[in-house]
């Protein structure tokens, strides 16, 4: 079998974190890995279905995230995680919960003015009315990673070379 750890993706609203991490998964699985993809749609509507987006609930949502992940590597499958997760302290502090390594971040690096522009749900028009408080990117701080394992640059490289680069850096470093 192969070792397990969790890809995660952090990045802007729109960024394409989940259909990368679709992607990635979807690679994963025809090498015969066992992987499970975290995002919005299966956690925010359950588990997470009792927070908002005040730093704190976003805190919670990441720990709880990171907590479940844990879970999954311990199982033995790798967890990918497709959340905003703006905060470098909230990433950190899942960094820490598993072995030096197991912890792979990746940067999903689309311009501001590339996640507005698409605005695929409308979000970030509704956010500059000022409709939804505390939107990221416009009314809510990103911190961009400082040292991730990964960055891709979703908003110009395409969906197979983002994918393309994150599965070389997993066959380099062994993990695959
Ligand atoms: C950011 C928001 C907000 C606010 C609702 N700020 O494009 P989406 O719709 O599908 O991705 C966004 C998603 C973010 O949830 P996360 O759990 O990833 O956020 S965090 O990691 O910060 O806890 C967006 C939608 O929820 N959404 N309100 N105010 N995104």
């Amino acid at each position: 079998g192969h070792k397990s750890f969790i890809l995660w993706f952090t990045g802007l609203s729109g960024a394409g974190k989940s259909t990368l991490a679709h992607r990635v998964e979807q690679l994963l699985f025809e090498q015969g890995c066992r992987t499970y993809v975290f995002d919005g749609d299966n956690v925010r509507h359950g588990l997470c279905s009792d927070l908002g987006f005040s730093a704190e609930d976003r805190c919670e949502n990441i720990r709880r995230i990171g907590e479940m992940s844990k879970l999954f590597v311990d199982a033995g499958v790798i967890a990918l995680t497709a959340f905003i997760s703006p905060f470098r302290r909230d990433r950190d502090l899942v960094r820490a919960l598993v072995e030096p390594g197991d912890f792979v971040e990746i940067f999903c690096d689309a311009p501001l003015e590339v996640c507005e522009q698409r605005d695929v749900k409308g979000l970030y028009r509704k956010a500059r009315a000022g409709e939804i408080p505390e939107f990221t990117g416009i009314s809510s701080p990103y911190e961009k990673p400082l040292a991730p394992e990964i960055t891709v640059r979703t908003g110009e490289d395409g969906l197979d070379e983002c994918a393309g680069q994150i599965l070389g850096y997993l066959e380099k470093n062994g993990k695959i």
